[in-house]
C-alpha cells in the first residue's frame, strides 16, 4: 500500500481564507507535507484532471467551478495516506459528511467542497505527476 495521496485545496475554501487552517488539520492529522503549491486551473487543465466524470451532468459546472480561482495542491505522505485523508475529509456533499471532518467545517456544497482527495494509490500517482514534478517534491 502506498504512503502518498493527493489533494487540493478547491477555490471556495482559498477564496474564503480557510488554507491555513485545513492545513493545520492536515498536518496535526500525521500527513507530512511534501510538495505545495498555489495555482490556478485552466479550462483544459481542469477538463483533463476531472475527465472521468466527463459524462456526468455536473462536469460543467465542476470544470467552472475549479477554473474560478486559484486552487492549493499538495502531495501528502502518511502510512495508510490515501484511505486516512478520505476519512479526514468526509463525504463529497458536507451535508453527510462526519463531524469533525473537512468537508463539514468548510464546505459549502456537493460541489463547492472545499478539498479534492485522491480515491486510490493509482489515482495518487496519476494525480501528483499531474501538479509537481520530480524536483518539487522533497
Ligand atoms: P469526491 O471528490 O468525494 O471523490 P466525486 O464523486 O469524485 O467526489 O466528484 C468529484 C467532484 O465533483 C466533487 O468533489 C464535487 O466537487 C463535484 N461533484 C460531485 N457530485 C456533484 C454534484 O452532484 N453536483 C455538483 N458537483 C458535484
Ligand atoms: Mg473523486
Amino acid at each position: 500500500m502506498s504512503r502518498t495521496t493527493f489533494t487540493m485545496i478547491k477555490p471556495d475554501a482559498v477564496s474564503a481564507g480557510h488554507v491555513g487552517a485545513i492545513l493545520e488539520k492536515i498536518t496535526t492529522a500525521g500527513f507530512d507535507i511534501k510538495g505545495l503549491k498555489m495555482t490556478q486551473l485552466s479550462k483544459r487543465e481542469a477538463e483533463s484532471f476531472y475527465a472521468i466524470h466527463s459524462e456526468r451532468p455536473f462536469f460543467g459546472e465542476l470544470v467552472q467551478f475549479m477554473t474560478s480561482g486559484p486552487i492549493v495542491a499538495a502531495v501528502l505522505e502518511k502510512e495508510n495516506a490515501v484511505a486516512d485523508f478520505r476519512a479526514l475529509i468526509g463525504s463529497t456533499n458536507p451535508e453527510e459528511a462526519a463531524e469533525g471532518t473537512i468537508r463539514k467545517m468548510f464546505a459549502e456544497s456537493v460541489g463547492r467542497n472545499a478539498v479534492h482527495g485522491s480515491d486510490s494509490d493509482e489515482n495518487a500517482a496519476i494525480e501528483c505527476s499531474f501538479h509537481f514534478s520530480a524536483r518539487e517534491l522533497y
